[in-house]
């Protein structure tokens, strides 16, 4: 039997920085699952390569991004075998894997199962932002069938008045409207947009990366933490 403080620590000590457990009872996903819990799983990303994307993306942070993808996809094959050897059923969701290139989507939102599992709320930026890092954190998830003990979701933004990922963005892709669950992604993104640049920046950072608005996150500078 798996009980979840095991399997967090585990996940822990595997060097996740964050770990929760998302009842996914009534949750609409894009590809439906029979299992009903999702494990979210969050790697803190590197505060000074986060801290040098000014106008744009580096080539440190087109590095860091992908070694933290493999580390992420790591973990979530590892954890993936734990529950397996338990006796559940249990399926990593790749860390960087859009499945649906017209939409833009993968398999499975992280955010989604992240907010469910309480690591944080939408910000006004699109992105998870957790109470501990801010946004600065890529995300993986694990589907099982294990009965672990799902958190409270986090239904409600902090990001209050503040609006400066709105204004950092360089192609004005953020709309600046408060999440809620309710709220779709195109009322806060205009992904066509967000995607044009990130695709630019593969020829000069050598990945499909941005970060602006992630790195001016005020929840996420070591100065200036707004809680
Ligand atoms: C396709 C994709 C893109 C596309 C589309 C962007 C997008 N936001 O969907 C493009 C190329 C534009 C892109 C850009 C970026 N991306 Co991207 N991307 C993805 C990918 C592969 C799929 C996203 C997807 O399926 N979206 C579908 C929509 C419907 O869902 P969503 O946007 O995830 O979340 C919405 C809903 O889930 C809803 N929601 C949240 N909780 C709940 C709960 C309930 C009950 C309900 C009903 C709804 C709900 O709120 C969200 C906003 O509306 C994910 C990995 C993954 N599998 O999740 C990474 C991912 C979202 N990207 C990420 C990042 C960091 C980026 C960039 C900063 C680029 C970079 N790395 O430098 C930019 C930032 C864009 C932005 N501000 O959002 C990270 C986000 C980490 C974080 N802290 O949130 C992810 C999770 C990758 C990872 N492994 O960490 N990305």
């Amino acid at each position: 039997m798996m009980d979840s403080d095991t399997l967090r620590d585990q996940i822990l000590r595997w060097s996740a920085s964050l770990v929760g457990f998302a009842g996914l009872e009534g949750v609409h996903l894009r590809q439906p699952t029979s299992l009903t819990r999702g494990v979210a799983i969050a790697v803190k990303l590197s505060d000074p390569i986060i801290d040098d994307i000014r106008t744009g993306p580096t080539t440190t942070y087109a590095e860091h991004y992908r070694r933290v993808n493999q580390r992420l996809d790591a973990i979530a094959t590892k954890a993936t075998t734990l529950l397996l050897a338990e006796g559940y059923r249990a399926v990593p969701i790749p860390a960087s894997q859009t499945v649906d290139q017209t939409r833009q989507e993968g398999r499975i939102s992280h955010k989604k199962i992240a907010t469910r599992a309480g690591l944080g709320w939408i910000g006004k930026n699109a992105l998870l932002v957790t109470p501990q890092h801010g946004p600065r954190v890529r995300l993986v998830s694990v589907l099982t069938n294990a009965p672990l003990e799902p958190a409270e979701p986090i239904t409600v933004s902090k990001c209050d008045d503040c609006s400066i990922c709105v204004y950092a963005c360089p192609v004005g892709a953020i709309t600046g409207m408060t999440w809620t669950p309710e709220t779709s992604r195109a009322d806060m993104l205009d992904v066509a947009s967000c995607h044009l640049v990130t695709e630019k920046n593969k020829s000069t950072s050598g990945a499909p990366v941005c970060g602006i608005c992630f790195s001016v996150c005020p929840y996420g500078r070591k100065t200036g933490l707004r809680a």
